[in-house]
């Protein structure tokens, strides 16, 4: 036995009951899944899995597979000092190893980074936490009324 993992997921396409089922019997087939609670209304699912067994990409492809998808957020920082090349690889790759962050985008002649991510599973004040880990002061230009959406939620679940 491997360890478990609990996991909330924003689906994207649901508009009726049947949806709901479709969604939790196509995860629940991945070996590994625990169980899979997907809620209508409030368009997340809460999904128990087995970490040695299975994973987030797993998930997230068996949901596109059934015809749904997995709803993203954008955010974008400017970076305080510009990065070179070197750099940008560095945080790219950094980033993408955080759970949840799904697409990263560096320019560096603006200094933006934009990032695509899950926003049940990691907030922009995180992202701009790691930045600043990495060497990088950043300020915030995305919409941030996401993620306290997903404080209150995930407050809401506990
Ligand atoms: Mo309901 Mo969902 O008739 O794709 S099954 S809308």
């Amino acid at each position: 036995m491997g360890k478990q993992k609990n996991l909330i997921l924003p689906i994207q396409g649901m508009t009726c009951a049947n949806c709901v089922s479709t969604v939790e019997r196509n995860v629940k087939k991945l070996n590994g899944v625990q169980s899979v609670a997907v809620n209508l209304s409030s368009e997340r699912a809460a999904v128990s899995y087995d970490e040695s067994n299975t994973g987030l990409d797993e998930i997230i492809n068996r949901i596109q597979r059934a015809g749904y998808d997995v709803a993203l957020a954008e955010g974008e920082f400017i970076l305080k000092n510009s990065p070179d090349a070197l750099d940008s690889e560095r945080i790219a790759k950094d980033l993408l190893k955080v759970s949840g962050v799904r697409d990263v985008n560096i320019n560096i002649s603006t200094s933006k980074v934009s990032i695509r991510y899950i926003p049940t599973l990691v907030s922009q004040l995180e992202i701009r936490a790691q930045l600043k880990r990495l060497g990088f002061e950043s300020v915030i230009l995305g919409d941030q009324a996401i993620d306290q959406e997903e404080l209150v939620r995930r407050k809401e679940i506990k």
